[in-house]
């Protein structure tokens, strides 16, 4: 058999990753886009069971994270992401609303804990971190969700080293910015900033010393080239991220992309799947779009390999499964939330 990357057929892939990659190395950044393609391209019960195998390697195959989600900051994004209700380019049904004011923050992530949530995600609609009061209250708000054993987690847009430091200093684990896409098609969907300008963010957030959470959206229109470009800038990230979220496109009215077709949720499957093989200690979360999937979609990405989900009535904007479905989901399947640190 031979296992020369550029071979197209996929059994040739399967067995070509199964006996080079997995076993010899088993976490890897030197990927090449070829053999990301080779395993995206796997057929779906051959690449799930690889994934569920090398997950259970790295990962407990019981447990899934819950993380809780709050926007601090919501709409008027000078930003013009095309999926994003939050743009002010766009004309999507969101309230804007300022800095919310740290003790209501502190005392929603109160409540998350006593549910069992373990983590807890502070997201704001800005193109970057301001500096300043607002600054100041977000590192306060870090401050007191940090002193409630919970993993915190901020998305601020573009950082510098310092804010970065300051946000370390105040007890933040983690740092979600994603990449979104591949860097071809990344000009399609956002102009108003560049692929490197996220990865200097990103090296602001390793340098720190804070985890990164990094990840990217399927649905947007993009072609498997470009799936499988983004995986593979992921993977090729050193160190992988300890984080990250696949999220399905939420199609909002008002947005340039609401009128795109619906995702086939077993891309999400397979995009799962293949972070999994490539980022096998990563969490790797299902993230937006679990409303619009069906619980056996939901069941096949946790077999893929996602251990993490949102959890709460709301995302950011838009819904999420509630609170009391998603206990009865987790419950049926016999998953149960995870509750230390681990990372
Ligand atoms: N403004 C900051 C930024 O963009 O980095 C932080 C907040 S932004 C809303 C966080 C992430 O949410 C985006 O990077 C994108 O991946 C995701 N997101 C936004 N709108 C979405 C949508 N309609 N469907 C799926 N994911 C979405
Ligand atoms: C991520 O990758 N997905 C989350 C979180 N990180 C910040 C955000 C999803 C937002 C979905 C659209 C909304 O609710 O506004
Ligand atoms: Fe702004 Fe973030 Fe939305 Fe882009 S994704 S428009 S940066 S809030």
């Amino acid at each position: 058999m031979s296992t020369n990357p550029s071979v197209s057929s996929p059994s040739a892939a399967a067995a070509s990753f199964g006996s080079d990659h997995a076993a010899a190395s088993p976490v890897r950044s030197d990927w090449t886009r070829e053999e990301v393609a080779l395993i995206y391209r796997t057929p779906l019960p051959e690449l799930i069971f690889r994934a569920q195998t090398i997950h259970r390697r790295f990962h407990a195959p019981d447990r899934v994270q819950t993380c809780q989600l709050i926007s601090i900051k919501t709409g008027g994004c000078p930003e013009d992401c095309a999926y994003c209700p939050q743009s002010a380019h766009y004309d999507a049904d969101v309230e804007r609303q300022g800095l919310l004011i740290p003790q209501h923050v502190i005392s929603v992530a109160r409540e998350a804990a006593g549910r069992g949530v373990t983590r807890f995600c502070m997201g704001a609609a800005w193109r970057q971190a301001p500096e300043g009061k607002d600054f100041d209250n977000v590192l306060e708000m870090v401050r007191g969700v940090s002193a409630l054993g919970m993993e915190v987690c901020c998305t601020l847009g573009m950082l510098t080293d310092s804010q970065a430091a300051r946000l370390k200093d105040a007890g933040l684990s983690a740092y979600n910015h994603n990449l979104d896409t591949s860097p071809e098609f990344y000009g399609s969907i956002i102009t108003t900033r560049v692929y490197d300008d996220r990865l200097r963010t990103l090296a602001s957030v390793r340098k720190a010393g804070i985890t990164v959470c990094c990840g990217g959206i399927l649905g947007m229109g993009e072609t498997e080239r470009d799936r499988i470009g983004l995986l593979h800038q992921l993977a090729t990230l050193e160190p992988h991220p300890e984080s990250v979220p696949i999220n399905m496109l939420v199609r909002v009215a008002g947005t340039p992309l609401a009128e795109k077709p619906a995702l086939d949720p077993l891309e999400m499957v397979r995009a799962i799947a293949t972070a999994r093989i490539l980022m096998p200690a990563s969490r790797v979360r299902l993230a937006a779009g679990r409303k619009q999937l069906s619980p056996e979609a939901v069941t096949l990405c946790f077999l893929a390999g996602a251990n993490s989900i949102f959890v709460g009535e709301k995302l950011l904007t838009t819904p999420n499964p509630g609170v009391d479905e998603d206990e009865q989901l987790l419950q049926t399947l016999g998953l149960k939330p995870l509750e230390s640190h681990a990372i």
